[in-house]
């Protein structure tokens, strides 16, 4: 019992620890929303690469130094300005 819940919070560590990120982003209406976002991305999270597409509904997140993306700063960033960011997988 306590190897299987030793195995889950691996899992769940490499799942949410990573340098590259995918999110869904839902409340975009058209493509100004997404180059708004995209502007603010920049000036907050200077050490990512941040990129919305508005086509796909979504964020792919890229640390420039390689350490792991912080999944609940992004998302806490996105409520912010009124949308909400879902990890992808
Ligand atoms: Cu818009």
């Amino acid at each position: 019992m306590i190897k299987i819940a030793f195995i889950f919070l691996i899992v769940g560590y490499v799942a949410f620890a990573q340098s590259l990120v995918k999110f869904k982003i839902g409340g975009m209406s058209c493509n100004s929303c997404a180059n708004g976002i995209n502007s603010n991305l920049s000036k907050d999270f200077p050490k990512y690469t941040m990129d919305v597409d508005f086509d796909s509904a979504t964020l792919t997140a890229q640390s420039k130094d390689g350490t792991n993306i912080d999944v609940k700063k992004v998302q806490k960033a996105f409520q912010t300005m009124g949308y909400k960011a879902t990890l992808i997988k």
